[in-house]
């Protein structure tokens, strides 16, 4: 389902960005699940066509865009610094944020909305799902290499842009509240799910208690390490940039690694209905083991690493959640693409956790295994 936002808004908008040029072309991208996101493009006078993505911050999602704007000013700038200094990113492409004609990072817009520019990082595209070993193996190192890169950021220099994003507790206790609620009169046909979801309570505060004990660090993490938010290389499949940087706060490495699995381990797509296709691929699981370890294999701790093949089960059971709580609330917080699109996608995770239960004693010793390669 598209946004709302009309082709006339947009342009508004563009014009309003630093850029040189001709506006050319305006194009929905309508992958993500959170903001309103656009290519387009501008002609120079000599003919040359630069591109750019402009992004509406979701802001019933991110109730301080301000801030969100804040951590990623922060967070593209400290990168793209250590990124010069010590010519990191082979490529040549970072992720960097234009200003609008007031010299601001963003522009708003008529409704109270913040708009932001970014560079169109060419050359590549994103996956929904992982087509081979090697992008797999890309992907996750990329996001090793991206936690590396913030890992002298200081914490309290960013702000919590969604306060809990990962408290898996708190997803847990909230999706009872609005089960109890029953605000849409949905809860009847979700039983099966709830019964699914509840057998597992005791494994939601595993890497909670981690944390609290000080088993595991709290690092500055991405948090939203989806395969669609690292831009591969259409040539080469290597992975060039990491993307979507609202939820880069605070957190654990175990949420990236697990969520990274999530979406790329199985051959079906996030909202896939024939649960039957729903698989774990160990060579994909291997690679993700490889390419991570590769470039945040340094600096994990044992707990950590212990907890890696566990992270993808926690974290396909909290977005289980939290597609379920949307459905359940009336569809209020990721974007939908039809009736029931939520159910669908809490289904096809509730099928995922099964499988990762089937394959977890496997997907340990994999772990294990590569990390006495390491040493
Ligand atoms: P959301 O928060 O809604 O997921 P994203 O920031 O992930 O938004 O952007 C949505 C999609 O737009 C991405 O999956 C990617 O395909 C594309 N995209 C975002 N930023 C860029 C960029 N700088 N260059 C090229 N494509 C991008
Ligand atoms: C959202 O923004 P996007 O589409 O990359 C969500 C993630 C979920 C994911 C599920 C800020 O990611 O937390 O895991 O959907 N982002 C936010 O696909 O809530
Ligand atoms: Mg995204």
């Amino acid at each position: 389902m598209s946004s709302l936002i009309g082709l006339e808004a947009v342009t508004g908008i563009a014009l309003k960005f630093a850029i040189e040029g001709k506006l050319t072309s305006a194009e929905e991208i309508e992958t993500g699940h959170i903001n309103s996101t656009w290519k387009v493009g501008f002609e120079t006078e000599d003919g040359e066509v630069r591109r750019f993505i402009l992004q509406r911050i979701n802001a019933s999602v991110f109730k301080d865009p301000m801030g969100v704007m804040r951590n990623v000013e922060r967070v593209t700038r400290h990168i793209n610094e250590r990124v010069m200094r010590k010519k990191e990113d082979v490529s040549g492409q970072t992720l960097a944020l234009y200003p609008g004609r007031d010299g601001r990072f963003w522009v708003p817009d008529e409704a109270d909305g913040i708009w932001r520019c970014y560079n169109f990082i060419e050359g590549c595209r994103t996956y929904d799902v992982v087509e081979n070993e090697g992008q797999a193996y890309q992907a996750a190192r990329a996001f090793g290499a991206f936690q590396d890169l913030v890992s002298d950021l200081s914490p309290e220099l960013l702000v919590e842009t969604i306060p809990g994003f990962h408290d898996t507790r708190s997803r847990y206790e909230h999706l009872m509240a609005v089960v109890e609620e029953n605000a849409c009169g949905r809860v009847a046909e979700v039983g099966e799910e709830l019964a699914f979801i509840r057998e597992r309570e005791g494994e939601v505060d595993r890497v909670l208690n981690l944390l609290g004990r000080g088993d595991i660090p709290l690092r500055i993490t991405h948090n939203d390490t989806k395969i669609n938010n690292v831009m591969i290389d259409e040539a080469s499949d290597e992975a060039v940039c990491v993307i979507d940087l609202d939820t880069v706060m605070p957190g654990s490495v175990l949420y990236d690694f697990g969520d990274l699995v999530r979406t790329a381990v199985s051959p079906a797509e996030e909202d896939e209905t024939e649960l039957s296709k729903i698989v774990v691929r160990m060579p994909i699981f291997e690679a993700l083991v490889d390419g991570y370890l590769s470039s945040a294999g340094g600096f994990l701790n044992d707990s950590e690493v212990t907890n890696l093949a566990f992270s993808a089960k926690l974290i396909t059971l909290e977005v289980a959640m939290r597609f379920l709580t949307d459905h359940l609330e009336g569809d209020r917080y990721f974007k939908i693409h039809h009736a029931g699109h939520n159910l669908e996608r809490c289904r096809a995770q509730l099928r995922l956790v099964a499988e990762l239960e089937g394959k977890m004693g496997e997907m340990e010793a994999c772990v294990l295994d590569r990390v006495k390669t390491l040493s």
